[in-house]
């Protein structure tokens, strides 16, 4: 056997177990042996590139860092479905359909992922794609492949297919997925939907195969040359086929065994190892489908009944009043601990008084909790039968639990402590101040600022350019070098700039992007101080509110002493444009592949700060194209164009750290 031939086999092979053990759960043979035939088809296609496949397994492991997803056109639109929530609407389709010759209907759940098309061409998988708006996706082909259980062969070679199904994270590694991010710091996944999403949406394929997703096919969206004739038949045949299908779908006949058979998938949904949120009701008959048609884009002859969302009643012993940021107070619910889709839950929002009001909540109340939508705990409303005789109405409390100073009521339904030295508004504005996207000073985390404020030694932002390495090291846990180190970190911090600045300063609605748009607006904080709402509303994406916040902010007469003493202690209060030369002014880079040493962000950085431009795509205009490893389309582009092409090293040549 030639080489040729051995990687065909062993390909062909691996694709035979990959669908034993991803699809059907049966592997035939360990995984010792089916890893030992991978490493030598890997090592076998090193040593022979020339017989390279995009869809060989070893594509699986990802890899290919792309620059942003294509967007595809979808032969098929993808269409949603209608949502119903009671067995009466189940009963109006099942007979709307029979009176349009249904006479039989399958039944399966609704998986709550995300919904994507598989394109085959003689077997082979071809392109990939999100739903996007049904009509227009994003090609995730890369990312679709390193999911083991879609085929990148199928086990017939039919001219052309098109299926549909939904990519989803199973339970148990969305929980180790979060366990790892709290660990790592990264911010958490609210659920495996919006885990799955964003695990498909990576442009290096190597990060969606580490996250364990996983898909169900549930529709025939085309096919070439052969029929069938029910949606059912059709599943059976995508799971010879090599495709993971939908489970428990089921054919009924009429309403009370669709109903049937909705309770019975809503009794497993609990054991589940993934998220459900309803079950998919469609006409059986294909035939039936084009008949029955369609209201733009939503297909008449299926619906998704939704689950109720799950509701458990508890007792409700307290409730603790949280002062935010601005000021807030906001009413906690704490619950006698109830399990509740998943998790335990311990607390549940109120919102604020009218909230309260509006459902009469008191303490000592039993209470229905449900998540909305399936996350956040929300007090649904009281079990009145079970209201203990002497309760009272809740009133917010009429001082803030943390200054205790008196609060008041704004004219929405907010009630506010006014006192800008609170503590507690004040740790969390400090914590904002010095948070990485504000001024960004490492080692002022919460600990430390709390530590600061108890010691007297901080009441404003201000004072942390006060702070001496003597008053930090003699704090608890603080040794002389990290105060030596933290010190440090506040000076550089300094320089941070005038758009981190105005973003650390809190205003009310103004977050980062914003405090960059001003910064640039005005170049100097001065000239906030007597910037109009008229002039704030004409900088791009400001509206009224968020003008209204600026001026008011900037009329207080703490803000003046505030950015007065900023000033005095050195802080940049101007905006400076980050460049160091204007060597690349006029000039425009593109990058493209993995750079040896530097990250794409360094590279966009450095360009930036000679002056020149980044951009993303390629044209007569680029300048220099500047390419790495496993450059993609671009880097051809560039090629057509006749745009120059520099590797790292000339790279670093211009910006003049190479001679
Ligand atoms: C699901 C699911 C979604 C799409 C094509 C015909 C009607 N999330 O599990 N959609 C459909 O069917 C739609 N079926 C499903 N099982």
């Amino acid at each position: 056997m030639n080489v040729k031939e051995r990687i065909e086999l062993l390909r062909s092979q691996l694709n035979h177990h990959a669908i034993k053990y991803y699809v059907y759960d049966q592997p035939e043979i360990s995984d010792f042996e089916y890893d030992a035939m991978f490493d030598e088809l890997k090592k076998l296609e090193e040593e022979h590139p020339e017989y390279d496949s995009p869809t060989s397994p070893t594509k699986r492991v990802g890899g290919m860092v792309l620059e942003k997803f294509e967007k595809v056109t979808h032969r098929n639109r993808m269409g949603s479905l209608d949502d119903i929530f009671d067995f009466d609407a189940v009963r109006d389709f099942v007979n709307d359909m029979r009176s349009k010759g249904a006479e039989s209907f399958s039944v399966e759940p609704k998986i709550d992922g995300l919904s994507v098309c598989l394109h085959y061409e003689n077997g082979v998988f071809t392109q990939g794609a999100t739903r996007g708006d049904g009509l227009v996706g994003e090609n995730v082909t890369e990312n679709l492949k390193t999911i083991g259980s879609i085929p990148l062969h199928l086990t017939s070679p039919l001219p052309l297919l098109e299926v549909r199904g939904e990519v989803y994270m199973p339970k148990k590694s969305f929980e180790a997925l979060n366990e790892e991010r709290e660990l790592t710091g990264e911010a958490l996944f609210a659920n495996p939907r919006n885990a799955a999403a964003g695990s498909l949406r990576q442009l290096d394929s190597s990060i969606t195969a580490k996250r364990r997703l996983d898909i169900f096919v549930f529709n025939v969206q085309e096919i070439d040359g052969v029929d069938y004739a029910t949606h059912t038949a059709s599943l059976e045949a995508m799971s010879a086929l090599g495709f993971r299908v939908i489970p428990f779908i089921k054919e009924a006949h009429t309403a009370d065994e669709v109903i049937d058979h909705i309770n019975a998938i809503g009794e497993k949904r609990a054991g589940l190892p993934y998220d459900i949120d309803g079950v998919v009701i469609k006409v059986n008959r294909l035939s039936l489908r084009p008949l029955i048609g369609e209201n733009s884009g939503r297909p008449k002859w299926a619906v998704a009944y939704k689950f109720p969302p799950e509701a458990k009643l508890t007792k409700l012993t307290d409730i603790t009043v949280q002062v935010g940021r601005t000021g807030v107070l906001t009413p906690l619910a704490v619950l006698e601990p109830v399990r509740l889709a998943g998790t335990t839950v311990r607390a549940a929002t109120l919102h604020n008084i009218d909230f309260i009001k509006l459902k009469d909540i008191r303490i000592g109340d039993t209470v229905e909790v449900s998540k909305a939508g399936d996350i956040i705990p929300e007090v649904r409303r009281v079990e009145l039968s079970k209201r203990p005789a002497d309760s009272v109405p809740y009133e917010m409390p009429l001082f803030c639990p943390s200054c205790g100073e008196p609060v008041v009521r704004d004219d929405e339904a907010a009630v506010r402590c006014t006192n800008s030295s609170c503590p507690a508004q004040l740790q969390r504005n400090l914590i904002h101040f010095a948070s990485r996207d504000a001024m960004n000073i490492e080692g002022l985390g919460p600990a430390i600022i709390a530590l600061l404020i108890e010691n007297g030694l901080i009441n404003d932002p201000a004072d942390i350019y006060k702070l001496r390495a003597e008053d930090v090291s003699g704090l608890d846990r603080m040794g002389e070098k990290s105060a030596e180190n933290l010190i440090a970190a506040i000076e550089n911090s300094k320089k941070a700039g005038l758009d981190r600045l105005i973003y650390a300063l809190g205003i009310r609605n103004i977050g980062s992007k914003a405090a960059s748009s001003l910064a640039s607006e005005y170049g100097d904080i001065e000239a906030l101080f007597t910037a109009t709402e008229e002039d704030l509303c004409g900088i791009q994406d400001f509206g009224e509110i968020m003008a209204e916040c600026v001026v008011n902010y900037f009329s207080h007469p703490q803000t003046r002493r505030l950015i007065d003493e900023l000033k005095a202690a050195g802080v940049v209060t101007k905006y400076e444009r980050k460049t160091v030369g204007d060597k690349f002014a006029g000039l425009t880079f593109v990058l493209t592949g993995t750079l040896p040493t530097m990250t794409r962000d360094q590279a966009e950085a450095m360009i930036v700060s000679l002056g020149g431009k980044a951009s993303s795509s390629v044209s007569k205009n680029t300048s220099y194209v500047l390419a790495g490893e496993k450059a993609g389309s671009k880097l051809t582009k560039a090629q057509s164009l006749g745009v120059p092409v520099i590797d790292e090293e000339e790279f670093l040549r211009m910006c003049g750290k190479n001679d």
